[in-house]
């Protein structure tokens, strides 16, 4: 048994060297020094050895194990090293990779809604404009025809801020998003065809209300522009986003402050038992508010409201996203549930 002794310790090294997983070195470990291990078995040789010759054989295995031991260290060592590198290489992510193409995400419903509606009316010529989200009083509401102190300033559950503008009064969340058709008009070259599109707020929270929530708005302003205008342009929008030929729509008289005359867009359409489909039908579903901006918010703009007219019109996104989509429950657009977004959401 101790005979072959080098034989052995070139053996194990050389099995050693070829490992080429942690676990294949441990099985190595204990096929030698474990307790049935060929090393283990070289010690237990020694009690057959004569006193004399016990000492100087134990020496020579006891420096093949010190041997074995330190090239069990070194090659733990390369393997642990490895197996490391292997595992930061597979949980790379390349963040400037987007998620939707590595199949790790979906778009919101509400985003592809969003950008579908702005896509729609930038074929009809209108440009996107943007504004600030917190705004101060005129541009929210003085300057859209909401006098001091009217209850409509009330109806929009604002959010203030801890924060005042010029004029002393406090900022606010924008209710709406007319305030960027405000702030775009007082530059605009005319005609102008103007699109607002983001987030609003308003303090409501309840089956039907989040206090964020979303509009896209336009504003056109043209020689001769007429409500007749406004049909054409909402027709065509509407039948493009619900994808039919034609879509009939009817105008039912409603009041803005800074619209006149103001009226709410019905669509037609039909209820069955699987929810509402758009298009067809004796029934009307209310999509949209809009009208001929009010004289004073042209004054309020720099226009001369004698000479130039034009229309408006605002939408809400979560309410045209529900209705194409057939989304029920408003809320779940907000509480980015995975599953819930793996149905609704969209790939690319
Ligand atoms: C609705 C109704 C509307 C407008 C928004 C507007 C903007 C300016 C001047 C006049 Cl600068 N009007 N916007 C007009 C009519 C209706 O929104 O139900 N939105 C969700």
């Amino acid at each position: 048994m101790l005979g072959d002794l080098s034989g052995l310790r070139d053996r194990i090294l050389a099995d050693l060297a070829a490992a080429s997983t942690l676990e294949a070195l441990e099985a190595l470990r204990v096929s030698a020094l474990g307790k049935k291990g060929s090393l283990t078995a070289a010690f237990s040789a020694l009690r057959d050895l004569s006193p004399e010759d016990k000492r100087a054989a134990g020496q020579e295995v006891n420096a093949v194990k010190l041997v074995i031991e330190d090239a069990l260290a070194v090659r733990s060592q390369i393997l642990n090293d490895q197996a490391l590198q292997e595992q930061i290489k597979a949980q790379t992510l390349d963040m400037t990779l987007p998620p939707v193409a590595m199949g790790l995400g979906r778009r919101h419903p509400l985003s592809r809604t969003l950008d579908d509606i702005v896509a729609l009316f930038a074929r009809q010529g209108f440009v996107l404009h943007h504004g600030p989200d917190v705004e101060d009083d005129e541009h929210n509401f003085g300057a859209l025809n909401f006098p001091a102190h009217h209850p409509a300033r009330q109806m929009h559950d604002t959010f203030y801020v801890d924060q005042r503008d010029a004029n002393g009064q406090p900022m606010l969340l924008r209710t709406h998003t007319s305030c960027v058709q405000i702030h775009a008009l007082k530059g605009a070259t005319l005609p102008a065809r103007i699109l607002a599109a983001g987030r609003t707020y308003r303090c409501d929270s309840d089956q039907t209300h989040t206090p964020m929530f979303h509009q896209v708005e336009g504003v056109v302003i043209e020689d001769g522009i007429t409500m007749g205008h406004l049909r054409g342009c909402l027709e065509t929008f509407l039948a493009n986003f619900f994808e039919r030929d034609r879509v009939d729509i009817r105008f039912r008289p409603s009041y803005f402050p800074f619209t006149e005359p103001s009226a709410e867009v019905d669509i037609r359409c039909r209820r069955d038992a699987n929810g509402i489909v758009i298009g067809e039908g004796d029934d009307w579903l209310e999509v949209l508010g809009c009208g001929m901006i009010h004289p004073h918010v042209l004054t309020a703009c720099g226009l001369d409201a004698t000479r130039h007219q034009g229309f408006a019109f605002g939408l809400g996104v979560e309410r045209l996203a529900m209705l194409k989509y057939g989304i029920s429950d408003l809320r779940m657009f907000f509480q980015n549930d995975g599953r819930w977004l793996g149905h609704y959401g969209f790939v690319g």
